[in-house]
């Protein structure tokens, strides 16, 4: 796909060459445009970080290299993403990792509840799942470029819940598998829902609780339908983002370095901005109205049971790959 930029640039070239000989023409046609699709809004600190990554590869590449990122599922939506660049209708993508763990259970461990609950652990615990999940993207001829977490998990309602039957029937807003699993066992009615559709599903009354950080409440401005927030920090996924190695591979070696460079640059800015994310999305839920809540001994204790349940049901589903992950990361 050609930018319009690239072409007004382009007509400039033909200029220049028409005194210059041909070079002029042969530089346009090295520039290299890529659309990437990304789940979330502009206002969310991930597609920030991922702004300022992709500003460091055109840095970086002089221009050669040039990333438009479409937010908040515009070019495709978050359940497309992954195959969109599998199949290479987009080169470059980011998606929660955990929503492919319907494909393989390796992408759903850092959704395991209390499993990795600190940003240490998370840390330890993508290190230790890394390599395997390098190796199921790989076999479908994708990369990964960075991961980076969100602020840890905390339950949403219009109430105060101190025990999980609390959540007895109310209709729960799930965005992976461990969600909505983690809402049937808690006695919830769970629906998927996109970020960009929260506001829509509460105030149609669709949903009416969920689990999420405090960056999606902040972001989605939860004050508007829900009163209460429970810090259960229960686990902190996180979004990938991840290349087509075709795409990649088509680079020269110079836009490959830039790109792998400005990967690492935005894996470390974004685990230290998920942090301070985490407090400054905290505030703004209390200076907005919502009650931030510790949960109860008895809360913690009965989640803390469900996230056994599923932390059995992950191993029996990952199998070899998973024993080998929990493995790393307990050693
Ligand atoms: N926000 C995303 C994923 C986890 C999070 O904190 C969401 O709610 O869908």
């Amino acid at each position: 796909m050609l930018h319009s930029r690239f072409l007004t640039k382009a007509g400039i070239h033909m200029a220049a060459a028409a005194a210059l000989g041909l070079a002029g023409i042969t530089a346009a046609a090295a520039e290299t445009k890529w659309d990437m699709p990304t789940p979330y809004g502009d206002s969310n600190f991930h597609t920030q970080n991922i702004s300022a990554f992709a500003e460091e590869v055109k840095e970086k590449t002089d221009g050669s290299l040039v990333i438009q990122v479409h937010s908040a599922g515009s070019l495709f939506k978050h359940p497309e993403i992954k195959n969109a660049v599998r199949k290479g209708l987009a080169p470059i993508g980011e998606v929660l990792v955990s929503r492919l763990s319907n494909e393989d259970a390796v992408f759903g461990v850092d959704s395991v509840p209390f499993l990795a609950p600190s940003y240490d652990k998370a840390w330890k615990l993508y290190q230790a799942a890394k390599p395997a999940m390098e190796e199921k993207l790989g076999e479908q001829g994708l990369q990964l470029l960075y991961a980076v977490p969100w602020p840890p998990q905390g339950v949403y309602a219009k109430k105060e819940i101190t025990k999980v039957d609390d959540m007895k029937g109310l209709k729960f807003r799930a965005y992976n598998a461990a969600t909505e699993r983690l809402a049937q066992l808690a006695g919830a009615v769970p629906t998927q829902v996109e970020v960009p559709d929260i506001p829509t599903a509460f105030s149609t009354g669709r949903v009416e609780a969920m689990i999420t950080s405090p960056s999606t409440g902040a972001n989605s401005k939860a004050w508007d339908f829900l009163t209460h927030y429970h810090d259960t920090q229960a686990w902190l996924p996180k979004n990938m983002v991840f290349v087509n190695k075709g795409a990649f591979d088509a680079l020269s070696e110079a836009e490959k370095a830039a790109v792998l460079e400005a990967a690492a640059d935005a894996e470390k800015r974004g685990w230290e901005a998920s942090k301070v994310e985490t407090k400054s999305k905290t505030n703004v839920l209390v200076e907005n109205g919502i009650t931030v809540v510790q949960p109860s001994s008895e809360l913690i204790k009965e989640l803390a049971a469900i996230g056994e349940t599923m932390s059995a049901e992950w191993q029996a589903q990952a199998g070899e790959a998973g024993a080998a992950i929990l493995e790393a990361y307990k050693n």
